[in-house]
């Protein structure tokens, strides 16, 4: 690629703002009637797929030789050695419900790793970028993950996946090790923001598997360029298949990794 990778990223993140901008004005007139179900409890608005398209379009005048994995299938991927992985609108169920967060997601990859990522959380107005090799930003200033490094000061972020009769057992055999274990649990429904947040400091891990590919892609490269460790329930990193997820700030990683571990067993196929 000739594109220098810290100017795409100063276009991405703006494409990132401006897609928010459209999903804070939707929000202001938003009708739930319009929202369609894909799967129980898995639900997609108008306005997930008017940001997709709008991001797709200004990626593709970006990049015209990069292929696109987005969450509601607007653009396709033919093998191309560049790909853009997008989530329009990542806490889809907070948005139809006018909670906290919601953010858009999109990052840059080539055929073995993430290049770039940006994340726009629309509520706060919080924009997190990182670019492969360099330092990760949180509206301009460098962030870092934190150094809490005991499990009963850790707070953790848990995911429940939409394919709930896989992941239920899994869940709760978690809940009971952890709840009253750690410094606190929380349940926000918005992945990409959420490693945001470790690599901000705000938290020290995420748990979560059977999500998209686009809810963690970004996030990725900026949990990691922020000091932050991702791997699978079994310890192997970069699960960009996003299948199991499990985030940290890497100094509570082992431990917690020992826990899932001995519980991935209760998951189901998550097909
Ligand atoms: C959401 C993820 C969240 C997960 C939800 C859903 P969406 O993405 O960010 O972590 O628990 O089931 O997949 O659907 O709002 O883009």
């Amino acid at each position: 690629m000739e594109t220098d990778l810290y100017k795409l990223a100063e276009a991405v993140k703006t494409v990132a703002m401006e897609a928010g901008s459209l999903l804070r004005r939707e929000r202001q007139t938003f009708d739930r009637g319009c929202v369609e179900q894909k799967a129980a409890h898995d639900y997609v608005s108008y306005v997930d797929k008017a940001s997709e398209r709008l991001i797709v379009t200004r990626l593709h005048d970006l990049l015209p030789e990069a292929g696109f994995v987005t969450e509601e299938g607007t653009g396709v991927f033919g093998g191309e050695e560049y790909c853009w992985v997008v989530d329009p609108l990542d806490g889809t169920s907070n948005y139809i419900h006018d909670n906290a967060p919601y953010c858009v997601s999109i990052a840059l990859r080539d055929r073995t790793e993430v290049l770039l990522g940006v994340v726009y959380e629309c509520c706060r107005d919080e924009l997190f970028w990182a670019c492969k090799g360099g330092k990760a930003f949180l509206n301009g200033k460098e962030i870092h993950v934190s150094d809490v490094s005991v499990l009963d000061q850790a707070f953790i972020e848990l995911g429940f996946p939409y394919k709930a009769g896989d992941y239920r057992e899994f869940a709760l055999q978690l809940i009971r090790s952890l709840y009253g274990h750690v410094g606190g649990l929380r349940l926000m429904g918005a992945a990409a923001a959420e490693l945001c947040y470790i690599a901000a400091g705000r938290f020290e891990a995420r748990i979560e598997a059977f999500i998209g590919p686009w809810d963690i892609a970004a996030g990725h490269i900026i949990l990691k360029q922020a000091g932050g460790r991702m791997t699978d329930f079994s310890g192997n990193p970069d699960p960009l298949d996003a299948r199991e997820v499990f985030a940290s700030n890497g100094r509570v990683h082992e431990e917690i990794l020992q826990l899932l571990k001995t519980h991935k067993g209760l998951l189901g196929q998550g097909l």
